[in-house]
């Protein structure tokens, strides 16, 4: 009997380590960022989905309401990974992740397909439903200029969104993106990362978007210099 209290007390414990909270996150993707499409049920704004393209036609793989997958990470003060999900971001720019309660504070790491990473500005305390929004204002990421303006709220405060182009994920956009793309033009699906608009196919749209920082040299930035992604 004694035994069997033992291991009663040692799974409850188990269990309350186990517990879980919801990290409510906002962000937008430049790419799929639909300009002026500001309204009283979106105030921010809405994102087309990326899609797919099966035997000649463009396909939501997750839904219309799905703009794309990101990979929400928590990092620690070295930036050393925590925890690491692949995660559903809806049209309107919202992600709920299910995380541990770890009742302490982490980095909020996102990243996208064919964008520059983003991190949050601060340590966020992973506990008590946590929430980040790096839509607006655009404080909430680390480094000045990780994120671009791409449209305005329907109080004409401005709208953020992660910067397109970084196509081979080097937290630059540079040549070596430029080169990806003009490769795959005219192929169509969702394994052709360089379909910035998310049309499902590689064309003159997509590059029109990001060109502009391939010959900026769009950078972004992390919290710690020798462990950056
Ligand atoms: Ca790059
Ligand atoms: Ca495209």
């Amino acid at each position: 009997m004694k035994k069997l209290l033992l291991i009663v007390i040692i799974m409850s414990s188990i269990a309350i380590k186990a517990q879980v909270t919801t990290l409510s996150l906002k962000l937008y993707l430049e790419g799929l960022y639909i300009p002026n499409s500001s309204s009283s049920s979106n105030p921010t704004g809405l994102m087309n989905p990326a899609q797919d393209y099966v035997n000649g036609n463009p396909i939501n793989n997750w839904g219309p309401e799905y703009a794309d997958i990101i990979t929400v990470e928590l990092r620690d003060n070295s930036c050393n990974v925590i925890f690491s999900s692949y995660e559903k971001l809806f049209t309107d720019g919202t992600c709920n992740v299910t995380v541990p309660d770890y009742q302490t504070s982490y980095f909020i790491f996102v990243k996208n397909r064919n964008h520059l990473w983003v991190f949050s500005s601060n340590s966020v305390f992973i506990g008590n439903n946590p929430m980040c929004d790096f839509s607006q204002p655009n404080n909430m990421a680390y480094y000045s200029d990780a994120q671009i303006q791409v449209g305005v709220d329907i109080n004409n405060n401005p709208v953020y969104a992660l910067y397109s182009g970084d196509i081979d994920q080097s937290g630059w956009v540079d040549s070596s993106d430029w080169n990806i793309w003009d490769n795959t033009q005219n192929y169509c699906g969702y394994s052709y990362s360089a379909d910035i608009d998310g049309d499902g196919c590689v064309g003159s749209s997509d590059e029109s978007i990001f060109s502009t920082w391939v010959t900026s040299g769009q950078t972004t930035q992390c919290p710690c210099n020798n462990n950056c992604p």
